[in-house]
């Protein structure tokens, strides 16, 4: 029953574990084609695997798991899809009824343990039941804002000796869960009007353009308007990211220019995106002269953190449409709006300074002196010419990857945004590339980050994923350590370890794999080359970059701020009010 209405739901791939309360489910799956599972080495790295592919897609990513260790082991992955509403189905095998709630072995709540940090769970009742529960998880994991579902499914609701009839349902209602699709007109319309008097407009576009599949009609209002784009961490790629309209990641580790346009807007269009804190720094002094235009389709996300002045609920690509269309009917009015003049004010404005202290692009390898971590997240880039889906961890790595990697379409950077997950990257890579089989997959992780994980280089042996990893080795927890010379006058509790680092090229080695190291910055190009040849094309290729354990990620906010206070190096802070404000300044 379970099995099959998968098949039903479109599955193409369950990424699990077996274990004692899920074992009808195996059998089931032996039993049957239409559906691949994945075998990995760790629950969490499951999720996460189910995860990748997820994002990548746009299709939930399903996870299969026994009860009690297995469940609880799903729990980060299940937290870090539900963080960044990425649509996910998470079935967990449970001790059969008569065994609920006596302590048996590998029971656990699974229900009452997700709940936090899902969207909605089920637990079956009975086996009858299984197919409407199934057709309703996938519902609510896809629609609305996505997000992850937990299907508790107690032993004795899959014991083949208990039969039933298999009715897969349609399509389904609920009674209390009716996502808005369609905005508000009248909302949309006063948005058109206060963008087509903006003077210093800004674009903040989020994950949710990119979950909503709203990148298309985003890039066409930007261009149609000549309006600057900043995205958010989980938004990049929503707009192409050498675009020369695009600003670059805003927020704690954005962009000068991104963080100082957001301050000076006279207008903000906040698209799928939710004000969080590694944005806004103090929310009350975000951007204080701008009238806010909200677009989300969670109604709970508008005015939670910064009150909006035109809130619109509804499906990111619908209502996108339906202002685009207003837009062109005004501009066809009224061909003078916007204000061309104040916009090109404006637009100086930004390129200076953009020029002033804007990220270098165009790094050279130094001989003799250390990697610069950005420059061989410049020389991926290049290798790979901007076409690579690239996973990232969470640390330094993780915002080298995201300001120095440009990407150009949506769904290919794919990393742990809202939980900010360690451990994520090398299983999220591997769902890309399972969903992806021919596409160039990069993880950009850091040696800690990777040693969370690590074992799923077993399962990348298993069904030959020609992963490309690049591990940006500072010897250290590096984003722990950059906080704590920053903040606790530079004392190093728990986050160095350089004596007991293993040997990485032997490690990935011994797991079967090609390991490359990288010592000198001449080396770089050639390194990144190879991992990438023809040669190695099927290959799972580490290439340990042994980068300046020094560098610390820049710009990044002052806590406590404006999103204008920000340190720009080590020397340098750059407290607002040293920079030209408004055009009239
Ligand atoms: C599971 C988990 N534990 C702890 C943290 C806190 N944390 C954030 S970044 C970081 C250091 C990451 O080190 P590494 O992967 O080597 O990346 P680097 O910052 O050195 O590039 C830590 C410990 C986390 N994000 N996730
Ligand atoms: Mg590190």
């Amino acid at each position: 029953m379970l099995i099959r209405a998968l098949q039903d739901a479109g599955v193409e791939y369950i990424f699990g574990y077996p274990g004692g309360a899920a074992l009808h489910i195996y059998d089931a799956i032996f039993r049957q084609q239409k559906v691949e599972h994945i075998l990995v080495r760790h629950e969490q790295a499951a999720t996460h695997m189910a995860d990748g592919y997820a994002r990548s897609t746009g299709k939930p990513g399903v996870v299969l798991v026994t009860s009690g260790p297995g469940a609880t082991n799903a729990i980060t992955g299940i937290a870090t899809a539900f963080m960044d509403s990425v649509p996910m189905v998470v079935i967990s095998g449970q001790v059969a009824h008569e065994l609920i709630g006596t302590d048996a072995f590998q029971e656990t709540d699974m229900v009452g343990v997700s709940r936090p940090v899902v969207k909605h769970s089920f637990m079956v009742k009975d086996c009858a039941e299984i197919p409407e529960v199934v057709r309703k998880a996938f519902h609510i994991a896809t629609t609305g804002r996505p997000g992850p579902v937990v299907i508790d499914v107690p032993k004795n609701t899959t014991d083949p000796d208990v039969t039933a009839p298999y009715v897969y349902p349609e399509s389904v209602t609920m009674r209390s869960y009716n996502p808005a699709v369609k905005g508000n007109g009248r909302q949309i319309r006063k948005a058109a009007n206060v963008m087509l008097n903006a003077r210093r407009p800004i674009i903040y576009a989020g994950g949710g353009v990119i979950l909503g599949d709203g990148s298309e009609q985003l890039t066409r209002i930007a261009r149609k308007l000549d309006f600057p784009v900043t995205n958010t961490l989980m938004g990049l790629g929503c707009y192409p990211g050498n675009d020369d309209q695009f600003l670059g990641m805003l927020g704690m580790h954005g962009t000068y220019e991104a963080n100082m346009a957001m301050h000076e807007a006279d207008v903000i269009i906040a698209v799928g995106a939710r004000f969080d804190d590694r944005v806004t720094n103090d929310p009350t002094k975000f951007c204080p002269g701008s009238t806010i235009i909200h677009i989300d389709v969670d109604p709970a996300s508008i005015s939670k953190i910064v009150s909006a002045d035109i809130p619109i609920v509804g499906q990111v690509a619908s209502v996108l449409e339906d202002l685009e269309a207003i837009l062109d009917a005004e501009l066809a009015r009224a061909p003078g709006l916007p204000d061309r003049e104040a916009l090109s004010r404006w637009w100086a404005q930004i390129r200076s300074w953009r020029a002033e202290h804007g990220l270098n692009h165009e790094l050279k390898p130094e001989p003799g002196k250390p990697i610069l971590p950005q420059l061989a997240v410049q020389t991926l880039y290049r290798v790979t010419e901007g076409n690579a889906f690239v996973s990232s961890d969470v640390g330094q790595h993780q915002m080298f990857a995201a300001q120095y990697y440009r990407f150009h379409e949506p769904r290919r950077w794919i990393n742990s945004g809202g939980l900010g997950t360690m451990g994520f990257g090398l299983p999220a890579a591997m769902g890309v590339q399972f969903a992806h089989p021919d596409a160039t997959v990069a993880c950009v992780t850091g040696e800690g980050s990777f040693m969370m994980n690590m074992q799923e280089l077993s399962t990348c042996l298993q069904y030959g994923l020609p992963i490309k990893i690049i591990n940006l080795n500072n010897q250290a927890l590096g984003m722990v350590k950059q906080w704590q010379d920053m903040q606790y006058g530079g004392r190093h509790s728990q986050s160095t370890y350089s004596d007991s680092l293993p040997d990485f090229k032997t490690l990935v080695e011994a797991f079967g794999h090609v390991g490359i190291k990288v010592e000198r910055a001449e080396d770089l190009e050639d390194a990144m080359r190879e991992a990438f040849s023809e040669k190695l094309r099927r290959r799972t290729v580490f290439v340990d970059v042994w980068v300046d354990p020094h560098e610390h990620v820049y710009p990044m906010a002052i806590k406590g701020g404006s999103m204008r206070d920000m340190y720009l190096n080590k020397a340098l802070t750059s407290l607002g009010d040293t920079a030209v404000l408004s055009e009239d300044a």
